[in-house]
């Protein structure tokens, strides 16, 4: 399967880990939104939340979200994000998180 995300938790692409265990992996968004900007996905390839029907993978994804932004020093708070399809702005289709901070968010997003 030709996915880029698939490529980067596989280590086919080589980016730098900002955390990473057995089913998880992290790395600094390309065009980041946030000063800080960071996507953690599963290993394992699924679409989007659509598709997501592993409720302990999808808890271990959040949690480890949540501790990307404790490590990241987000102590003032941040946003987690999950565009799902095309109506939810998804441009990658392998399932991911954003975790966005260090500036304060503003509310509807575009
Ligand atoms: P989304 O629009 O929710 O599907 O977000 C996809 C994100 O992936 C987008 O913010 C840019 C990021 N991205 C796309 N290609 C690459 C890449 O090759 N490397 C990294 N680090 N991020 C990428």
């Amino acid at each position: 399967m030709d996915c880029l995300f698939c490529k980067i938790a596989s280590g086919t692409i080589p980016v730098k880990p900002l955390y990473e265990d057995e089913t998880v992996f992290a790395f600094a968004d390309i065009h980041p939104q946030a000063p800080v900007h960071v996507l953690v996905i599963p290993k394992v390839h699924v679409q989007s939340m659509a598709q997501a029907g592993d409720e302990a993978m999808l808890g271990h994804l959040m949690a480890s979200a949540a501790r990307v932004a404790r490590e990241q020093g987000l102590e003032n708070g941040y946003r987690l994000v999950l565009n799902t399809g095309d109506d939810g702005g998804q441009t990658v289709n392998h399932l991911h998180v954003h975790v966005l901070g260090g500036r304060h968010m503003t509310w509807p997003p575009g």
